[in-house]
């Protein structure tokens, strides 16, 4: 049975756009994963470590017929492909693919926690998300759309122009 998944891309190194793009090919490759919708792209300002260049971010939805930490095998296996080095945390790189929602679950391993715990505090990724599912509702109960509005007035997030 395929469950509705919520992934957000993120990129700041090197050819963004471009990075963004090759991780949507590379998802729609996954013969597991069917593209639903993806947000519009967003220059948005780096958040947590601050001294690094901004970002494009997005989200895109898909159908997916694998289980969660299958999708998160593929996420990580798709960033290392792309050059994907993990140095600091929240530091700059060529591509992050992180799991936001997957259907209704609730996971909570030490490698992965879904819903993604940092969805209510960022502007990049609520911001899209509410372009895709406005009414979703999030952990502490609002909405994307309220979260996105709220969060955009603190953290500098607007519609990138290729
Ligand atoms: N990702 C981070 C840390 N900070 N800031 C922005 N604007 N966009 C991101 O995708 C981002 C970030 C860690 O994953
Ligand atoms: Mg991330
Ligand atoms: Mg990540």
């Amino acid at each position: 049975m395929a469950v509705k998944v919520y992934i957000g891309i993120g990129s700041n190194l090197g050819d963004k756009e471009g990075n963004v793009r090759e991780a949507l090919r590379l998802l729609g490759e996954d013969g597991r994963l069917s593209a639903q919708e993806i947000a519009p792209l967003y220059k948005t300002g780096p958040v947590g470590y601050t001294d690094q260049d901004w970002f494009l971010n997005t989200v895109v939805s898909f159908e997916a017929d694998l289980a969660p930490q299958e999708l998160l095998g593929l996420l990580m296996e798709i960033e290392r492909q792309m050059g994907r080095e993990r140095t600091i945390r929240w530091g700059p790189r060529v591509i992050d693919l992180d799991i936001l929602l997957y259907g209704d679950a609730v996971v909570n391993t030490p490698d992965l926690q879904i819903p993604h715990p940092r969805i209510v505090e960022r502007a990049f990724v609520a911001v899209p998300l509410a372009d895709l599912a406005p009414d979703i509702l999030l952990p502490g109960g609002k909405t994307a759309a309220s979260l996105a509005e709220a969060l955009s007035k603190e953290q500098t997030v607007e519609r990138y122009k290729a």
